[in-house]
Protein backbone atom coordinates (compact mmCIF):
# COMPACT_ATOMS: atom_id res chain seq x y z
CA UNK A 1 0.00 0.00 0.00
CA UNK A 2 1.85 3.28 -1.11
CA UNK A 3 -0.89 5.32 -2.94
CA UNK A 4 0.34 3.76 -6.56
CA UNK A 5 -1.98 4.76 -9.12
CA UNK A 6 -3.63 7.49 -7.45
CA UNK A 7 -3.22 10.75 -8.34
CA UNK A 8 -2.89 13.41 -5.96
CA UNK A 9 -3.03 17.04 -6.70
CA UNK A 10 -0.71 19.42 -4.84
CA UNK A 11 -2.51 23.08 -5.29
CA UNK A 12 0.11 25.27 -3.64
CA UNK A 13 3.90 26.71 -4.78
CA UNK A 14 4.78 24.62 -7.10
CA UNK A 15 6.77 21.07 -6.49
CA UNK A 16 10.34 21.31 -7.19
CA UNK A 17 12.26 18.27 -8.49
CA UNK A 18 13.63 15.70 -5.80
CA UNK A 19 14.98 12.60 -5.16
CA UNK A 20 12.06 11.25 -3.32
CA UNK A 21 9.74 12.22 -5.87
CA UNK A 22 11.81 11.03 -9.09
CA UNK A 23 9.15 10.40 -11.55
CA UNK A 24 6.44 10.84 -9.56
CA UNK A 25 5.48 14.48 -10.63
CA UNK A 26 3.30 13.57 -13.54
CA UNK A 27 1.90 17.34 -14.62
CA UNK A 28 3.03 20.76 -13.48
CA UNK A 29 1.05 23.69 -14.56
CA UNK A 30 1.98 27.49 -13.60
CA UNK A 31 -1.61 29.65 -12.43
CA UNK A 32 0.66 32.22 -11.16
CA UNK A 33 2.12 34.13 -13.52
CA UNK A 34 -1.44 35.60 -14.71
CA UNK A 35 -1.88 33.36 -17.67
CA UNK A 36 -4.40 30.72 -18.67
CA UNK A 37 -1.93 28.44 -17.26
CA UNK A 38 -3.44 25.27 -19.61
CA UNK A 39 -0.07 24.71 -20.66
CA UNK A 40 2.58 22.33 -19.19
CA UNK A 41 5.70 23.29 -17.64
CA UNK A 42 8.65 21.85 -15.97
CA UNK A 43 8.43 20.91 -12.10
CA UNK A 44 9.22 23.71 -10.03
CA UNK A 45 8.91 25.16 -7.06
CA UNK A 46 10.41 29.16 -6.27
CA UNK A 47 8.12 29.62 -3.05
CA UNK A 48 9.45 26.05 -1.50
CA UNK A 49 6.14 25.44 0.53
CA UNK A 50 4.52 23.03 -1.97
CA UNK A 51 7.62 20.61 -2.20
CA UNK A 52 7.23 20.19 1.63
CA UNK A 53 3.13 19.59 0.99
CA UNK A 54 3.93 17.45 -1.46
CA UNK A 55 6.99 15.30 0.29
CA UNK A 56 4.53 14.70 3.01
CA UNK A 57 1.94 12.81 0.93
CA UNK A 58 4.25 10.93 -1.04
CA UNK A 59 7.91 11.40 -0.39
CA UNK A 60 10.02 7.93 -0.60
CA UNK A 61 12.52 8.84 1.75
CA UNK A 62 15.45 7.86 -0.90
CA UNK A 63 17.67 10.93 0.37
CA UNK A 64 17.35 9.82 3.66
CA UNK A 65 17.27 6.54 3.96
CA UNK A 66 14.04 6.27 4.50
CA UNK A 67 13.50 8.51 7.18
CA UNK A 68 11.66 11.16 6.00
CA UNK A 69 9.04 9.57 3.92
CA UNK A 70 5.66 10.61 3.07
CA UNK A 71 2.77 8.72 3.99
CA UNK A 72 1.52 7.93 0.31
CA UNK A 73 5.57 6.90 -1.41
CA UNK A 74 3.78 5.44 -4.30
CA UNK A 75 1.42 7.96 -5.88
CA UNK A 76 1.49 10.22 -8.80
CA UNK A 77 1.85 13.99 -8.02
CA UNK A 78 0.02 16.46 -9.93
CA UNK A 79 1.57 19.99 -9.33
CA UNK A 80 -0.64 22.90 -9.57
CA UNK A 81 1.02 25.95 -9.20
CA UNK A 82 -1.44 28.78 -7.40
CA UNK A 83 0.35 30.36 -5.34
CA UNK A 84 3.71 32.85 -5.84
CA UNK A 85 7.24 32.75 -4.33
CA UNK A 86 6.16 34.45 -1.96
CA UNK A 87 3.06 32.97 -0.28
CA UNK A 88 0.37 34.96 -1.93
CA UNK A 89 -2.53 34.23 -4.11
CA UNK A 90 -5.82 35.20 -4.99
CA UNK A 91 -9.24 33.98 -5.31
CA UNK A 92 -9.67 33.67 -9.17
CA UNK A 93 -5.90 32.08 -9.09
CA UNK A 94 -7.19 29.21 -6.80
CA UNK A 95 -10.42 28.99 -9.05
CA UNK A 96 -8.62 28.72 -12.06
CA UNK A 97 -6.07 25.90 -9.98
CA UNK A 98 -9.29 24.14 -9.14
CA UNK A 99 -10.99 24.33 -12.58
CA UNK A 100 -7.69 23.20 -14.48
CA UNK A 101 -8.15 20.01 -12.15
CA UNK A 102 -11.76 19.28 -13.31
CA UNK A 103 -11.21 18.92 -16.40
CA UNK A 104 -7.92 17.17 -16.53
CA UNK A 105 -8.71 14.59 -13.34
CA UNK A 106 -9.37 11.39 -15.90
CA UNK A 107 -5.84 12.15 -17.60
CA UNK A 108 -3.93 11.79 -14.78
CA UNK A 109 -6.83 9.55 -12.17
CA UNK A 110 -6.92 12.86 -9.76
CA UNK A 111 -8.53 11.59 -6.65
CA UNK A 112 -7.62 13.90 -3.99
CA UNK A 113 -6.62 17.67 -3.40
CA UNK A 114 -4.36 19.15 -0.83
CA UNK A 115 -4.85 22.93 -0.22
CA UNK A 116 -2.99 24.07 2.20
CA UNK A 117 -4.39 27.73 2.24
CA UNK A 118 -7.37 29.82 3.08
CA UNK A 119 -8.58 33.03 3.77
CA UNK A 120 -10.45 34.59 5.91
CA UNK A 121 -13.86 34.11 6.41
CA UNK A 122 -16.14 36.73 4.95
CA UNK A 123 -19.63 35.32 3.96
CA UNK A 124 -21.44 32.07 5.04
CA UNK A 125 -19.65 29.05 2.81
CA UNK A 126 -23.47 29.17 0.73
CA UNK A 127 -22.02 32.30 -0.59
CA UNK A 128 -18.11 31.75 -0.77
CA UNK A 129 -16.14 31.39 -4.08
CA UNK A 130 -13.95 29.21 -2.50
CA UNK A 131 -16.42 27.00 -1.42
CA UNK A 132 -18.24 26.33 -4.75
CA UNK A 133 -15.51 25.29 -6.15
CA UNK A 134 -13.79 22.86 -3.78
CA UNK A 135 -17.97 21.90 -3.81
CA UNK A 136 -17.92 21.51 -7.63
CA UNK A 137 -14.74 19.24 -7.00
CA UNK A 138 -15.81 17.05 -4.41
CA UNK A 139 -19.26 16.46 -5.69
CA UNK A 140 -17.09 15.35 -9.20
CA UNK A 141 -15.56 12.61 -6.76
CA UNK A 142 -12.51 14.06 -5.66
CA UNK A 143 -11.85 14.21 -2.13
CA UNK A 144 -10.73 17.95 -0.98
CA UNK A 145 -8.77 18.01 2.05
CA UNK A 146 -7.53 21.57 3.20
CA UNK A 147 -5.62 22.96 6.00
CA UNK A 148 -7.65 24.63 8.89
CA UNK A 149 -5.69 28.12 8.78
CA UNK A 150 -3.25 29.11 11.57
CA UNK A 151 -4.99 31.90 13.21
CA UNK A 152 -5.80 30.10 16.46
CA UNK A 153 -6.17 30.02 19.48
CA UNK A 154 -8.41 32.65 18.20
CA UNK A 155 -12.20 30.80 18.31
CA UNK A 156 -13.86 30.72 14.85
CA UNK A 157 -10.81 31.14 13.38
CA UNK A 158 -11.28 28.10 10.31
CA UNK A 159 -10.50 29.66 7.17
CA UNK A 160 -11.46 29.17 3.65
CA UNK A 161 -12.15 26.69 2.34
CA UNK A 162 -11.48 24.84 5.34
CA UNK A 163 -14.73 26.46 6.91
CA UNK A 164 -16.94 23.98 3.90
CA UNK A 165 -18.78 21.44 4.97
CA UNK A 166 -17.88 19.12 2.69
CA UNK A 167 -13.87 19.05 2.57
CA UNK A 168 -11.92 17.13 4.61
CA UNK A 169 -10.71 20.13 6.77
CA UNK A 170 -7.25 19.26 8.94
CA UNK A 171 -6.17 20.91 12.30
CA UNK A 172 -2.90 20.34 13.70
CA UNK A 173 -1.12 18.71 17.10
CA UNK A 174 2.44 19.09 18.24
CA UNK A 175 3.40 15.70 18.69
CA UNK A 176 6.31 16.89 20.67
CA UNK A 177 8.41 14.75 17.97
CA UNK A 178 7.62 11.85 19.84
CA UNK A 179 5.72 8.25 18.55
CA UNK A 180 3.59 8.49 21.93
CA UNK A 181 0.49 10.55 22.16
CA UNK A 182 1.29 10.70 26.10
CA UNK A 183 3.24 14.14 25.12
CA UNK A 184 1.14 15.52 22.26
CA UNK A 185 -1.13 18.70 22.79
CA UNK A 186 -2.75 20.93 20.19
CA UNK A 187 -0.46 23.64 18.53
CA UNK A 188 -1.71 27.04 19.70
CA UNK A 189 -1.43 28.30 16.18
CA UNK A 190 -4.36 25.65 14.72
CA UNK A 191 -7.37 27.27 13.73
CA UNK A 192 -10.18 26.65 16.05
CA UNK A 193 -13.96 26.46 14.97
CA UNK A 194 -16.97 26.54 14.88
CA UNK A 195 -16.57 28.35 11.69
CA UNK A 196 -17.30 32.10 11.52
CA UNK A 197 -20.89 33.18 10.31
CA UNK A 198 -22.15 29.14 9.30
CA UNK A 199 -21.05 27.66 13.44
CA UNK A 200 -20.08 24.57 11.67
CA UNK A 201 -18.35 21.67 13.81
CA UNK A 202 -14.54 21.79 12.59
CA UNK A 203 -11.77 21.00 11.99
CA UNK A 204 -12.72 17.61 10.76
CA UNK A 205 -9.79 16.04 12.53
CA UNK A 206 -6.12 17.05 13.28
CA UNK A 207 -2.41 15.44 12.37
CA UNK A 208 0.87 16.71 13.17
CA UNK A 209 1.79 19.80 12.55
CA UNK A 210 4.75 21.24 14.38
CA UNK A 211 8.39 21.03 13.41
CA UNK A 212 7.79 18.54 10.06
CA UNK A 213 10.66 17.65 8.24
CA UNK A 214 9.56 17.57 4.51
CA UNK A 215 11.46 18.04 1.73
CA UNK A 216 13.75 21.35 0.92
CA UNK A 217 13.32 23.21 -2.35
CA UNK A 218 16.53 24.60 -2.30
CA UNK A 219 17.24 28.25 -3.09
CA UNK A 220 13.30 28.75 -2.48
CA UNK A 221 12.15 32.39 -0.84
CA UNK A 222 11.45 29.88 2.79
CA UNK A 223 14.73 27.80 2.25
CA UNK A 224 16.30 31.62 1.84
CA UNK A 225 14.44 33.47 4.81
CA UNK A 226 14.69 30.27 7.36
CA UNK A 227 18.20 28.65 6.81
CA UNK A 228 17.82 27.61 10.26
CA UNK A 229 15.42 24.77 8.91
CA UNK A 230 17.36 22.83 6.86
CA UNK A 231 17.78 19.35 7.64
CA UNK A 232 20.61 16.99 6.27
CA UNK A 233 19.59 13.60 4.85
CA UNK A 234 22.01 11.03 3.51
CA UNK A 235 24.33 13.62 2.10
CA UNK A 236 25.01 16.30 4.68
CA UNK A 237 26.89 18.65 2.03
CA UNK A 238 23.51 18.28 -0.12
CA UNK A 239 20.91 18.49 2.60
CA UNK A 240 17.40 17.66 1.27
CA UNK A 241 14.76 18.30 3.79
CA UNK A 242 13.59 21.28 5.72
CA UNK A 243 11.33 21.89 8.80
CA UNK A 244 8.09 23.97 8.93
CA UNK A 245 5.21 24.14 11.10
CA UNK A 246 1.91 24.87 10.26
CA UNK A 247 -2.03 23.29 9.77
CA UNK A 248 -0.40 23.69 6.12
CA UNK A 249 2.11 20.39 7.08
CA UNK A 250 -0.97 18.65 8.49
CA UNK A 251 -2.86 18.51 5.47
CA UNK A 252 -1.24 16.87 3.73
CA UNK A 253 -0.49 13.88 5.70
CA UNK A 254 -4.18 12.94 5.70
CA UNK A 255 -4.23 13.91 2.03
CA UNK A 256 -1.76 10.52 1.55
CA UNK A 257 -4.18 8.58 4.22
CA UNK A 258 -6.99 9.29 1.49
CA UNK A 259 -4.93 8.02 -1.34
CA UNK A 260 -3.87 4.94 0.63
CA UNK A 261 -7.53 4.59 1.58
CA UNK A 262 -7.98 4.97 -2.49
CA UNK A 263 -6.08 2.67 -3.91
CA UNK A 264 -7.35 -0.35 -1.34
CA UNK A 265 -10.86 0.97 -2.40
CA UNK A 266 -10.78 2.66 -5.45
CA UNK A 267 -14.87 2.98 -5.45
CA UNK A 268 -15.02 5.18 -2.56
CA UNK A 269 -16.91 8.43 -2.60
CA UNK A 270 -15.71 11.25 -1.03
CA UNK A 271 -18.01 11.15 2.39
CA UNK A 272 -16.89 7.67 2.35
CA UNK A 273 -13.47 8.61 2.54
CA UNK A 274 -14.42 11.36 5.49
CA UNK A 275 -16.69 9.11 7.10
CA UNK A 276 -13.94 6.86 7.17
CA UNK A 277 -11.36 9.13 8.55
CA UNK A 278 -13.38 10.78 11.11
CA UNK A 279 -14.51 7.26 12.27
CA UNK A 280 -11.68 5.87 12.97
CA UNK A 281 -9.99 9.06 14.26
CA UNK A 282 -8.33 8.61 17.40
CA UNK A 283 -10.41 10.54 20.35
CA UNK A 284 -7.78 12.74 22.65
CA UNK A 285 -8.01 13.62 25.71
CA UNK A 286 -6.94 17.07 25.10
CA UNK A 287 -9.03 19.15 22.95
CA UNK A 288 -12.65 19.40 22.00
CA UNK A 289 -14.47 19.15 18.69
CA UNK A 290 -13.66 22.58 17.77
CA UNK A 291 -9.94 22.15 18.17
CA UNK A 292 -8.99 18.72 17.18
CA UNK A 293 -12.29 17.37 15.53
CA UNK A 294 -12.60 14.07 15.77
CA UNK A 295 -8.87 13.39 16.73
CA UNK A 296 -6.29 12.20 15.76
CA UNK A 297 -5.94 10.37 12.05
CA UNK A 298 -5.42 6.85 12.15
CA UNK A 299 -4.06 6.03 8.86
CA UNK A 300 -4.15 1.78 9.49
CA UNK A 301 -8.07 2.43 10.94
CA UNK A 302 -8.60 4.57 7.78
CA UNK A 303 -7.83 2.11 5.22
CA UNK A 304 -8.81 -0.54 7.04
CA UNK A 305 -12.62 0.73 8.01
CA UNK A 306 -12.30 1.56 3.88
CA UNK A 307 -12.09 -1.70 3.05
CA UNK A 308 -14.37 -3.71 5.07
CA UNK A 309 -16.68 -1.17 3.08
CA UNK A 310 -15.96 -2.56 -0.19
CA UNK A 311 -19.45 -4.02 -0.69
CA UNK A 312 -20.89 -0.89 0.09
CA UNK A 313 -18.84 0.99 -1.97
CA UNK A 314 -19.17 -0.63 -4.88
CA UNK A 315 -22.53 0.54 -4.81
CA UNK A 316 -24.37 2.88 -7.63
CA UNK A 317 -22.05 6.09 -7.83
CA UNK A 318 -25.15 8.18 -7.05
CA UNK A 319 -24.48 6.92 -3.22
CA UNK A 320 -21.85 9.26 -2.64
CA UNK A 321 -23.01 12.35 -4.55
CA UNK A 322 -26.49 12.02 -2.62
CA UNK A 323 -24.29 11.68 0.68
CA UNK A 324 -22.39 14.77 -0.09
CA UNK A 325 -25.63 16.67 -0.63
CA UNK A 326 -27.21 15.44 2.61
CA UNK A 327 -26.93 18.65 4.10
CA UNK A 328 -29.26 20.16 1.15
CA UNK A 329 -31.51 16.87 1.29
CA UNK A 330 -32.44 17.45 5.19
CA UNK A 331 -31.40 20.53 5.76
CA UNK A 332 -28.60 19.82 8.76
CA UNK A 333 -24.89 19.36 8.43
CA UNK A 334 -24.65 15.89 8.42
CA UNK A 335 -22.11 15.22 11.23
CA UNK A 336 -20.43 11.97 10.32
CA UNK A 337 -18.04 12.03 13.34
CA UNK A 338 -20.37 9.69 15.08
CA UNK A 339 -22.82 7.17 13.98
CA UNK A 340 -24.65 7.05 17.14
CA UNK A 341 -24.72 11.35 16.84
CA UNK A 342 -28.67 12.03 17.44
CA UNK A 343 -29.65 8.79 18.36
CA UNK A 344 -27.99 6.97 15.48
CA UNK A 345 -30.79 8.89 13.69
CA UNK A 346 -31.22 11.47 10.64
CA UNK A 347 -33.16 13.93 11.04
CA UNK A 348 -36.40 12.15 9.74
CA UNK A 349 -36.07 9.95 12.18
CA UNK A 350 -34.16 6.95 9.60
CA UNK A 351 -31.73 4.86 11.32
CA UNK A 352 -28.27 6.20 9.72
CA UNK A 353 -27.47 2.17 9.14
CA UNK A 354 -30.85 2.14 7.34
CA UNK A 355 -30.43 5.30 4.51
CA UNK A 356 -29.96 3.91 1.18
CA UNK A 357 -28.31 6.89 -0.66
CA UNK A 358 -29.10 5.75 -3.80
CA UNK A 359 -32.92 6.34 -3.48
CA UNK A 360 -32.72 10.17 -2.69
CA UNK A 361 -33.82 12.67 -5.01
CA UNK A 362 -34.04 16.27 -4.71
CA UNK A 363 -36.70 18.08 -6.35
CA UNK A 364 -36.96 14.93 -8.15
CA UNK A 365 -34.03 15.32 -9.81
CA UNK A 366 -31.62 11.76 -9.21
CA UNK A 367 -28.14 13.00 -8.63
CA UNK A 368 -27.06 10.01 -10.73
CA UNK A 369 -28.13 11.67 -13.34
CA UNK A 370 -26.82 14.82 -13.35
CA UNK A 371 -23.53 15.83 -15.22
CA UNK A 372 -21.57 18.31 -13.02
CA UNK A 373 -19.20 19.43 -15.50
CA UNK A 374 -21.94 20.59 -17.52
CA UNK A 375 -24.71 21.40 -15.20
CA UNK A 376 -25.65 24.83 -15.11
CA UNK A 377 -25.63 26.43 -11.86
CA UNK A 378 -27.51 29.49 -12.64
CA UNK A 379 -30.68 28.27 -12.83
CA UNK A 380 -30.02 27.07 -9.12
CA UNK A 381 -31.13 28.63 -6.12
CA UNK A 382 -29.24 26.43 -3.24
CA UNK A 383 -29.46 27.47 0.44
CA UNK A 384 -30.41 30.87 -1.34
CA UNK A 385 -27.32 31.25 -2.45
CA UNK A 386 -27.63 34.78 -3.95
CA UNK A 387 -24.30 35.40 -6.00
CA UNK A 388 -25.91 38.98 -7.51
CA UNK A 389 -26.17 40.41 -3.98
CA UNK A 390 -22.30 40.62 -3.66
CA UNK A 391 -20.34 42.79 -5.52
CA UNK A 392 -18.10 40.36 -7.08
CA UNK A 393 -16.94 40.29 -10.41
CA UNK A 394 -16.88 37.48 -12.67
CA UNK A 395 -14.94 34.21 -13.00
CA UNK A 396 -16.52 32.18 -15.77
CA UNK A 397 -16.33 28.47 -14.99
CA UNK A 398 -17.81 26.33 -17.86
CA UNK A 399 -21.67 26.82 -17.08
CA UNK A 400 -20.38 27.93 -13.52
CA UNK A 401 -20.07 31.75 -12.75
CA UNK A 402 -18.49 32.56 -9.49
CA UNK A 403 -17.94 36.39 -8.57
CA UNK A 404 -15.00 37.31 -7.42
CA UNK A 405 -15.60 40.01 -4.43
CA UNK A 406 -12.59 42.35 -5.57
CA UNK A 407 -10.22 41.91 -8.43
CA UNK A 408 -7.22 40.59 -6.61
CA UNK A 409 -8.50 40.13 -3.91
CA UNK A 410 -5.42 38.38 -1.12
CA UNK A 411 -6.37 35.28 0.04
CA UNK A 412 -3.04 35.17 2.01
CA UNK A 413 -0.65 37.73 2.16
CA UNK A 414 2.74 35.08 2.63
CA UNK A 415 3.50 32.67 4.82
CA UNK A 416 4.38 33.29 8.73
CA UNK A 417 7.38 31.21 10.36
CA UNK A 418 5.45 28.85 12.71
CA UNK A 419 7.65 27.07 15.36
CA1 LIG B 1 4.27 12.48 20.83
Amino acid sequence: MSGRGIGVAILDSGIAPHPDLAGRIVASVDFTTGGSGASLVPPADPGGHGTHVAGLVAGDGTASGGAYAGVAPGANLVDVRVITSTGATTVSTLIAGMQWVLANRSTYNIRVVNLSAGAPVTTSYSNDPLAAAVEVLVFAGITVVVSAGNDGPKRSSITTPGSDPYVITVGAIDDNGTATVADDAIASWSSQGPTAIDGLAKPDVVAPGRKIVSLRSPGSTLDQELPDRVVAGLNPLAPAYFRLSGTSMAAPTVTGVVALMLERTPTLSPAQVKQHLMGTAAPLAYGSLYTTGSGLVSAVAAVSAADQSAAAAAAPVSAGFAGDVYPFLFGQPLVWRDLGFNGGVDSNGVPWSGVNWSDITWDSITWANISWDSFNWSTVSWQDMTWESISWEDITWDALTIKEKTKGRKVRKGWEALD
